[in-house]
């Protein structure tokens, strides 16, 4: 018998076609929607990111557990309302020009998903100018950049300093990441912050937005 436990559960073994089978039985049971995302898919990813961070499991296993959440989301999305869905702000995540690397970005983008944002993801290689139009078009609350090149972290200023010059620095706080990132370089460019995993960059967003 499926239940937000063993939905939780599947999850975390990163179990694809387990979860989706559970939530369509769920669902057909009379499961509410959101329980299942809440109770079940994050519960179960909740559980992921605090393992990641403990170093008790990798990434691999941390993609695997993030796919087949959302694949469960994917089901019960259509049966709710999208004022429904959990949404603590929107968060318009890329890798700055000249970098390529997204597998950190993306397990950002879904810890975040996972933790109740709505992330737009626009990729990799992103110069300043695609920065300023996602801002524009998407009007979100955080701004994540990643990087993993030491030649590349400094586009992350660029990007800052075209926000200033473009009036929109204000509209969203900016987070930074990647592995040659630190705190420091992030004050010295002057974003809102920096995180150092995707379980951290979630708790980052939470306490820049103060929603708990
Ligand atoms: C995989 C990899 C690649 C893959 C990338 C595949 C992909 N789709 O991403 C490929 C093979 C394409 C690649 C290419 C290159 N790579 Co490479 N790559 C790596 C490697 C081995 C792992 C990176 C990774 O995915 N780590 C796992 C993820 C989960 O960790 P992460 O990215 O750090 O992300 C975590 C945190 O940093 C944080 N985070 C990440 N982003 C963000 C954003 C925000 C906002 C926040 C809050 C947090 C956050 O959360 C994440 C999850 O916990 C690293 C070595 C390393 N140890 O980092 C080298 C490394 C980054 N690469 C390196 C180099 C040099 C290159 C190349 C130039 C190689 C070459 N000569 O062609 C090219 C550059 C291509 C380009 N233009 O980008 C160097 C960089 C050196 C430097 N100091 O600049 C490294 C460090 C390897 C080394 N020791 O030399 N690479």
């Amino acid at each position: 018998m499926a239940n937000f436990e063993s939905v939780a559960q599947a999850v975390m073994a990163g179990k694809e076609a387990q979860v989706k089978d559970e939530v369509k039985s769920l669902v057909d049971s009379g499961a509410a929607p959101l329980d299942i995302i809440n109770q079940g898919l994050i519960a179960g990813m909740n559980v992921v990111g605090a393992r990641f961070k403990n170093g008790e499991m990798f990434v691999p296993e941390v993609l695997m557990a993030a796919r087949s959440m959302a694949s469960g989301i994917e089901i019960v999305k259509p049966l709710i309302a999208d004022k429904d869905m959990p949404n603590k702000g929107t968060v318009v995540i890329g890798t700055v020009k000249g970098d390529l690397h997204d597998i950190g970005k993306n397990l950002v983008a879904m810890m975040l998903e996972s933790g109740g944002f709505k992330v737009v993801n626009i990729g990799i290689d992103i110069p300043p100018e695609k920065f300023v139009d996602a801002v524009k078009e998407h009007n979100p609350q955080i701004v994540a950049m990643s990087a993993l090149l030491t030649t590349t972290m400094l586009h992350m200023k660029d990007t800052i300093e075209l926000f200033k010059e473009e009036g929109i620095r204000e509209k969203a706080k900016v987070i930074v990441g990647g592995a040659p990132i630190s705190q420091d370089f992030s004050d010295e460019i002057g974003a809102d912050g920096f995180a150092p995993d995707a379980a951290s960059a979630v708790e980052l967003c939470k306490s820049l937005l103060g929603v708990a």
